[in-house]
């Protein structure tokens, strides 16, 4: 009997925990954008739900593939700077991107520290 109250007490009690409104930034859109073929571009840009944390958000673009090369190794792209304002990330590219497969793999948090990631893929032509 007394343990069953306390149970119920318990039960109680973790249901009246507040469900926290947490933020977690979500990928809304991108340049290219995912599971497309383009023109070789210079900017990567993705854009989220919600403003980003500097500090934590970013990106890696690595090449997956690549045209007359079988058993291409995963072969990450250097040389550039991603910029975090609001809520996008913008990566400026100093040379535009070859012909081949990308991996574009983004971490971001929002300005409440709730951090996601995520990857997606497109070809360039
Ligand atoms: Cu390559």
């Amino acid at each position: 009997m007394h343990r069953n109250a306390l149970a119920v007490i318990a039960a109680v009690a973790i249901s009246a925990i507040p469900v926290i409104a947490l933020a977690q930034p979500h990928l809304v859109a991108s340049t290219p954008a995912a599971e497309t073929s383009v023109e070789k571009p210079t900017a990567i840009t993705l854009r989220f739900s919600e403003k980003l944390a500097p500090a934590v958000s970013g990106l890696d673009i690595t090449m997956t593939a690549m045209p007359g090369m079988a058993n291409h190794a995963p072969m990450k792209v250097a040389g550039f700077t991603a910029q975090v304002a609001e809520n996008t990330i913008t990566v400026a590219l100093p040379r535009a991107l070859p012909a081949g497969t990308y991996s574009i793999t983004w971490r971001a948090a929002g300005l409440d520290g709730q951090p996601a990631q995520g990857d997606f893929g497109f070809a360039v032509r």
